[in-house]
C-alpha cells in the first residue's frame, strides 16, 4: 500500500498551511467487523493487532496519515458490545471510553459487516441512539460497509439503501478493509469533511503508541492465535524490561498474567511447548517491526481478578 504522504516543502508552506486539513476520525463498529485492520491498511503498518475472534483490542490505538496537504488521525476502539452483555467492569469501562470517544472527534466512521440488517440488531438500535445524540453536535457520519469482498454487488446495493434509510449517513462507503478495496474513495471523502487545521502531528509519525505496548500487543495476538476460550481475554502483559543490550540486540522480559493457577498450565502448555511458540512467534514479529534481533524472556505470572479493576490497563501504560 503506498499513500502519497510527504509534507508540504517550507517553501509551500505558508500558502498551503490555511489549506492544510487534519482532524480526528473515530472507527467504531460491533467486534470483529475490521476496524483494526482497516487502521492498519491505512497507516501502513501493522500498528493494531488483529484475530479473527471478537474483542480483540482493548485500548483506543491511534493511527496517523499524513498527506501533503492533509494529515487524519483514526483512533481504533474497541468493539461495541450491548453494555448489559458486558461480563467485567473492566469491559465496561473500555466500551464506555470507546464511545466517549466520539465527542471528541471531527469524523465518525461506523463500521459493519455486508449481512443483512435484523430488526433485533442491538448494535443498530443501540448506534442510532448515540448518533441521535451526536446529531446536535454536527459532524458527519459515514458507514463503512466493510468485508465487500465476502457478497456480491446486488447484495451491497441494497444493503446500502437499507442503512441509508435507518440514519442520515453523510457517506456510504463499501470496503474492503483486507484486500484494499475502495480505501482510497474513502480517505478522499474523509479529508474533504476535515476542517481546515495544521498538522497535528510530526509527519514521520504514524502512531503514539509506545513501543513497550506494542510488544505486549504482539505477544497478545500470538496467544489469541494459540488459545481458546478465556485465555486470551483473561491475559495482561507487562513489558518488564526493554534494554538495549548492543546495536543489534533489544533484550525485552515480559510477563503474561493470568487470572486462575489452571489458565497458567494451558498457556505454559506441556513441557513448555506452548509458551515457546507464544515467544517465537511474537520474537519473529517484533524483530521485523523495530528492525532488529531481539531476546524475548516471557514469564507467566497470576494477578487475580485483574478484570474486576478498571484502571488496570492504565496501569501498563494503555491509553484509554
Ligand atoms: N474477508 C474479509 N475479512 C476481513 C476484512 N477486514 C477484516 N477481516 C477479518 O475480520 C477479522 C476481524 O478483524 P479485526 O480487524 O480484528 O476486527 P475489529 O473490528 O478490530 O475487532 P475487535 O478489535 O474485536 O473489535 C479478522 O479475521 C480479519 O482478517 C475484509 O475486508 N474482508
Ligand atoms: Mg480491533
Amino acid at each position: 500500500m503506498s499513500w502519497n504522504n510527504t509534507f508540504p516543502s517550507s517553501k509551500n508552506m505558508e500558502n498551503k498551511v490555511e489549506k492544510f486539513k487534519s482532524g480526528f476520525v473515530t472507527l467504531i463498529g460491533r467486534p470483529n467487523v475490521g476496524k483494526s485492520t482497516l487502521l492498519n491498511y491505512l497507516v501502513g503498518e501493522k500498528i493494531a493487532i488483529v484475530s479473527s475472534r471478537p474483542q480483540t483490542t482493548r485500548n483506543i490505538i491511534r493511527g496517523i496519515v499524513t498527506f501533503d496537504e492533509a494529515q487524519v488521525i483514526f483512533l481504533d476502539t474497541p468493539g461495541i458490545i450491548n453494555l448489559n452483555q458486558v461480563k467485567t467492569p473492566i469491559d465496561r469501562y473500555i466500551i464506555e471510553e470507546a464511545l466517549k470517544s466520539l465527542e471528541g472527534v471531527d469524523l465518525i466512521i461506523v463500521m459493519v459487516e455486508p449481512f443483512a440488517i435484523s430488526k433485533e440488531d442491538e448494535f443498530i438500535k443501540f448506534i442510532k441512539v448515540i448518533l441521535q445524540d451526536l446529531k446536535g453536535v454536527k459532524k458527519p457520519v459515514f458507514l463503512a460497509i466493510n468485508k465487500m469482498d465476502k457478497v456480491k454487488k446486488i447484495q451491497l446495493d441494497s444493503l446500502q439503501k437499507e442503512y441509508r434509510a435507518l440514519f442520515p449517513f453523510t457517506q456510504i462507503i463499501p470496503i474492503s478493509a483486507k484486500k484494499g478495496t475502495n480505501l482510497s474513495i474513502l480517505m478522499g471523502e474523509v479529508i474533504q469533511h476535515l476542517p481546515s487545521h495544521p498538522a497535528y502531528y510530526s509527519s514521520n509519525l504514524i502512531t503514539d503508541q509506545p513501543e513497550r505496548i506494542l510488544v505486549a500487543e504482539l505477544i497478545r495476538e500470538k496467544i489469541f492465535l494459540l488459545t481458546r476460550q478465556e485465555i486470551p481475554y483473561s491475559t495482561l502483559i507487562k513489558v518488564e524490561s526493554f534494554e538495549e543490550r548492543n546495536k543489534n540486540l533489544i533484550y525485552i522480559r515480559a510477563t503474561i498474567y493470568v487470572e486462575h493457577p489452571s489458565q497458567k498450565g494451558i498457556l505454559i502448555g506441556k513441557g513448555g511447548g506452548r509458551i515457546k511458540q507464544i515467544g517465537k512467534l511474537a520474537r519473529e514479529e517484533i524483530e521485523e517491526r523495530l528492525g532488529c534481533r531481539i531476546y524475548l524472556d516471557l514469564r507467566v505470572g497470576i494477578k487475580k481478578k485483574w478484570r474486576r479493576r478498571k484502571e488496570s490497563l492504565k496501569e501498563l501504560g494503555y491509553q484509554i
